[in-house]
């Protein structure tokens, strides 16, 4: 029996917005690490190692297992981690090589991983319900036959897949595209993972997971370090940000306000480049910007802010340091990938996203996921139009909607075209209070069931998740 005290724990409210006052209670028992902004280097993600490789594919070994992280200087600090890293290490995968990933799970509970952004046989997407349990082995393959892009891997077993990823179970997957090499953007050591996030420490430097509790989650982390600096060379680096947050958003922004480039989003690579002062990154979502840090004096601090921080700690994320020059023969040119046409669509669906308020269950339709249930019926190789609704007004609650499988396109928010990064291929969508969001999506390559859901973690794990079916 779910007491309502428990309920009001899964009800998770985030973003900026009224809290309930189970979470404010909690807060206030539980004070934050105060973490000294811009005193640890930035931590370069390292890169995967596979254990064999063939004339087709790259294996790869994983341990999933509670670990320690040095966090905060001299604290140890309890995490789950792939390989005794966190976040995880990057695998790197070249398109036209496959990945297997065999994962053997040493938590004390099943978990699942899931690659986000990938189109993979239903067998290898991580399914909510085909978890692996503890002592247990699975293999995950990946074609990596689409476009090139940003992806990243995470747990996904329903109702801990919050709880797994905020305690560290996340890590970036890059998809390299030869054709996305001529280009000559900013590579190598110029190519920078950021995966950026927030979490609520105890005063013991423990993590602290309640579902739902947003308030209390004021600690900034990028890569796993607090607010760190990174020591920069005076010329262009792309920078890929990737929202591992459970529930909070960013508005990021350089300090002196300058421009970044917006070169790519969820899918990989925008049509063209986008120039913006500020974009902003969803939980899920991904951005792949270029920043030009030879307008910057050797010397120069600049800051990369948030501005939805609501409070100081969450107002800035990081301090690029100028500290050298350097040369530079990188460019981003005028036209990057064309969008892929994703046909006409033959079908429109409506989704409405809404909170239970009697339940504290954040539902899809009126209804909490069930894996014995196929929401949506879908043919195989046709497109459809998604209009999705966000129906929490009061208390006005964002969602953000990712389907599995697919990368879509944005066509109009609240019935106005969208710009920046959502110009580009998409697998999650933010949607807010009181609006109506359109996709097009174009199912092709496999049948089976697939999931959906919102990728506010917090709420996919009290039942904001339904199922699709593709077949012929
Ligand atoms: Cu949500």
């Amino acid at each position: 029996m779910v007491s309502r005290r428990d309920l009001m724990k899964l009800t998770g409210l985030g973003g900026a917005v009224a809290l309930l006052p189970f979470d404010r209670a909690i807060s206030a028992l539980m004070p934050t690490v105060a973490a000294t902004p811009f005193a640890a280097p930035l931590r370069i993600l390292p890169v995967a190692r596979p254990v064999r490789q063939n004339a087709t594919t790259d294996f790869y070994e994983v341990a999933v297992a509670e670990t320690t992280a040095e966090i905060f200087p001299g604290v140890q600090t309890k995490v789950f981690t792939y390989n005794g890293n966190f976040p995880a290490a990057t695998i790197v995968a070249r398109r036209g090589r496959e990945v297997s990933v065999t994962h053997t799970n040493s938590l004390a509970d099943p978990t699942v991983a899931h690659l986000h952004g990938a189109h993979v046989a239903a067998s290898s997407d991580g399914y909510p319900m085909d978890v692996v349990n503890p002592g247990g082995r699975r293999e995950y393959r990946y074609p990596n036959t689409q476009l090139g892009g940003s992806f990243w891997y995470h747990a996904h077993a329903h109702h801990t897949e919050a709880e797994q990823v905020y305690r560290g179970l996340a890590g970036c997957y890059l998809l390299k595209d030869p054709q996305e090499a001529a280009l000559g953007l900013p590579d190598g050591e110029y190519d920078v993972s950021l995966m950026v996030r927030d979490a609520h420490f105890d005063d013991a430097g423990q993590l602290v997971y309640v579902n739902g509790d947003f308030n209390a989650r004021t600690t900034l982390l990028v890569n796993g370090r607090p607010q760190p600096y990174f020591q920069v060379a005076a010329r262009k680096y792309r920078l890929r940000f990737v929202n591992c947050s459970n529930e909070r958003a960013f508005r990021l922004k350089l300090a002196d306000g300058s421009a970044m480039t917006l070169i790519g989003s969820d899918g990989g690579l925008l049509p063209a480049p986008v120039t913006a002062p500020s974009f902003d990154l969803w939980p899920g979502e991904r951005v792949e910007v270029v920043v030009d840090f030879s307008r910057y004096a050797v010397g120069t601090q600049v800051v990369l802010g948030n501005d939805l921080g609501e409070v100081d700690s969450t107002r800035s994320v990081m301090r690029f340091d100028v500290v050298r020059t350097a040369t530079d023969t990188s460019l981003v040119p005028a036209a990057l990938r064309p969008l892929p046409d994703l046909g006409t669509p033959t079908a429109t669906r409506d989704i409405q996203l809404k909170l239970d308020l009697s339940t504290g269950a954040f539902q899809f339709d009126g209804k909490v996921f069930d894996s014995t249930r196929v929401d949506q019926h879908i043919k195989l190789g046709t497109t459809e139009i998604w209009r999705i609704t966000n129906a929490d007004t009061a208390p006005a609650i964002p969602h953000n909607l990712h389907l599995h499988l697919v990368q879509f396109q944005v066509l109009d928010r609240a019935g106005a075209p969208v710009g920046g990064h959502e110009t580009g291929l998409k697998d999650t969508v933010t949607v807010p209070p009181g609006a109506t969001v359109r996709i097009k999506v174009r199912f092709d390559g496999y049948e089976g069931r697939y999931v959906y859901h919102c990728h506010m973690l917090d709420h996919s794990a009290t039942g904001m998740m339904g199922q699709m079916e593709i077949t012929r």
